[in-house]
């Protein structure tokens, strides 16, 4: 591991870049976005897994500097694929500490400005369930305020949480992304596929889109279909790839 100082200069030294890995629509093959994935491509030990530099900085303001160039970065990118022609909304993880911070509307739409071509609803969000989401009050009342600039939200790692419901109720969220774990298991375990079930109706009772995550293979690809469950992101699809590759992997791809 390396030392927040480390951390702050690798920022500086602009060594963080974005991977992508795209979500498609299963039933019509529409590719229809992609979840940006940080590296760090450290110039002496290679490229760096997110676990190897995020938990360090979890608490440090190298946290917020870090999801805002982020954010950044995702913006630039979407503008450059709409340029080349692929329209899709790209989506990026906010840890629970960045988005509680006081100022993030106003920070957020300050990114946007930046970036003027782009829909602002072709930015998407994902907040982690699980994450300590302490005060549920102000985290909707963010929630709302960037939607009302347009940016979509979605609940990652859905149904892993310790209160999974009241997120549901209290948190105005565009998509909710079901957990791998549920995914992963549904072809063999009675108890997963009921979840993912159970998440399906309650996505439709609250008018939400709903995503599956850790799409491994073909069958689990066709019983989510069967299930209603059209959209899609995990390695049978594609594995996380550089901006490049997915530019190539777009043409190729349908
Ligand atoms: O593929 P992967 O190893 O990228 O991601 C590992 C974990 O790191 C995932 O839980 C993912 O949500 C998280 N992660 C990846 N990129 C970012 C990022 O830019 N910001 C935050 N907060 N988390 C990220
Ligand atoms: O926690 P979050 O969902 O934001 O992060 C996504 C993480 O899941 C990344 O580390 C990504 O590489 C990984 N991932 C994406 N698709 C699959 C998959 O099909 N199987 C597994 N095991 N991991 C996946
Ligand atoms: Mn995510
Ligand atoms: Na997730």
């Amino acid at each position: 591991h390396e030392s927040i100082a480390r951390i702050r200069q690798a920022l500086t030294n602009n060594e963080f870049v974005l991977h992508y890995q795209p979500k498609v629509n299963m039933r019509t093959g529409a590719l229809i976005g992609a979840e940006a994935l940080i590296r760090w491509a450290h110039p002496e030990r290679g490229l760096l897994e997110p676990g190897m530099f995020l938990p360090d900085i979890e608490t440090d303001p190298t946290n917020i500097a870090l999801g805002e160039w982020v954010i950044a970065a995702a913006l630039t990118q979407i503008d450059t694929w709409q340029q080349a022609g692929i329209e899709i909304t790209v989506s990026v993880n906010v840890s629970a500490n960045h988005l509680q911070q006081a100022d993030f509307v106003e920070r957020l739409q300050a990114l946007l400005d930046k970036a003027p071509d782009v829909p602002p609803a072709h930015l998407e969000l994902e907040v982690l369930e699980s994450s300590a989401l302490e005060d549920i009050n102000h985290v909707s009342k963010v929630i709302a305020a960037c939607a009302d600039l347009g940016v979509r939200f979605a609940l990652d790692d859905f149904g892993t949480g310790y209160s999974s419901l009241i997120y549901l109720k209290r948190l105005p969220v565009h998509v909710l992304k079901i957990d791998q774990g549920f995914v992963r298991d549904m072809l063999h375990d009675p108890g997963d596929l009921s979840i993912l079930e159970g998440v399906l109706g309650l996505a439709r009772a609250f008018h939400r889109e709903v995503i599956a995550e850790g799409v491994e293979t073909e069958q689990h690809g066709k019983l989510l279909l069967q299930l209603g469950c059209e959209q899609a992101q995990g390695y049978g699809i594609a594995r996380p790839m550089s901006a490049e590759a997915l530019t190539a992997w777009a043409q190729g791809w349908t």
